[in-house]
């Protein structure tokens, strides 16, 4: 972990400015957070989270008297411009692999790059609020030749509320995909079930759709795309004794995503031994649930996330 010393001058003063503006007493402070990267740390009644500011990338979120509900690779780097694995990645503007040039970031440069703090706010019911944003530069639109304003705004409460606001700031319309590609943490992946996605159609490698029959049970890499779902899903962990549930606004595509054996034994991230510990629950617009975006308009995607005893 990071001491005070380890801290350049810059640093030290980047995160004073950070505190003296954005902290509120007892609620939001920043601080130098795994790799040097800013983090703004929240608590109140309700629990705690960690949000980086690269990425706009919320690290944690545990309610009172719950254990942790994300799931957070002890293995990832964080550093700007590399993805942090775990916790909520923000995958915008495009999901996947960039439609037409595969070379492009694979889910977007939104989780890479540089988020600012916007704003700090305790809200009704004793819940507190951060508002990160991103806008375009000459980097994005090398990337992407668009003109936006990105907002993740992130609400903790009995729930935690994740909220990304996608504004068209040009002159033409736009189409973008997107996901907030929550990891959460369970006991043993192949002991719980996901509901909520009984009967949706769901893609998964092949363009060929097939039906979800009955709850989602893991016992090998999954990786599903489920299109035309408004429907909140919720993770029934009898290991840990709970049930998450991930509800939604803005959203059409619902994505299940574990490693298994293989694929995390590939990711450089990604201990081996923790696949039985995470399942990914992605709130999002894929394929044909892409959102067009026109001037002066903006979209919003939602998420959120809960925590209830079995
Ligand atoms: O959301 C599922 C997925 O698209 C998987 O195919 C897997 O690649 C995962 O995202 C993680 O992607 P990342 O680029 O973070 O390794």
């Amino acid at each position: 972990m990071n001491s005070p010393q380890d801290k350049s001058p810059t640093e030290h003063s980047a995160l004073d400015a950070l505190n003296r503006q954005f902290a509120i007493s007892d609620h939001v402070s920043f601080r130098a957070g795994p790799g040097g990267l800013a983090v703004a740390d929240v608590a109140n009644e309700h629990g705690t989270a960690a949000v980086a500011l690269s990425g706009g990338h919320v690290l944690s979120f545990q309610p009172s008297g719950h254990e942790p509900v994300l799931w957070l690779s002890r293995q990832s780097r964080f550093e700007v411009g590399t993805s942090i694995r775990g916790g909520i990645p923000v995958c915008w503007p495009w999901f996947a692999a960039h439609p037409d040039d595969p070379k492009k970031p694979f889910h977007g440069f939104a989780r890479t790059s540089l988020w600012s703090i916007m704003d700090t706010r305790p809200v009704e019911g004793g819940a507190t609020q951060v508002r990160l944003g991103l806008r375009d530069s000459d980097a994005s639109r090398d990337l992407w030749p668009h003109s936006f304003e990105l907002e993740n705004v992130v609400t903790v409460g009995p729930e935690l509320r994740v909220e990304l606001v996608a504004r068209n700031t040009g002159d033409a319309p736009w189409t973008c995909t997107a996901a907030l590609h929550s990891y959460f943490r369970v006991s043993d992946v192949t002991q719980v079930t996901i509901h909520g996605l009984e009967g949706r159609y769901y893609v998964e490698g092949t363009p060929e759709r097939q039906l979800q029959s009955g709850p989602v049970t893991i016992d090998r890499e999954v990786d599903r795309v489920y299109l035309d779902t408004t429907e909140t899903c919720t993770i029934q962990d009898p290991g840990m004794g709970r049930r998450i549930h991930v509800a939604k606004a803005g959203s059409r595509s619902t994505v299940v995503w574990n490693p298994w054996i293989d694929k995390a034994g590939r990711l450089e991230d990604f201990p081996d031994d923790e696949y039985p510990h995470m399942v990914c629950v992605e709130t999002a617009n894929t394929r044909h649930d892409a959102v067009t975006v026109h001037p002066g308009a903006e979209h919003r995607l939602c998420a959120r996330i809960s925590v209830e005893r079995l």
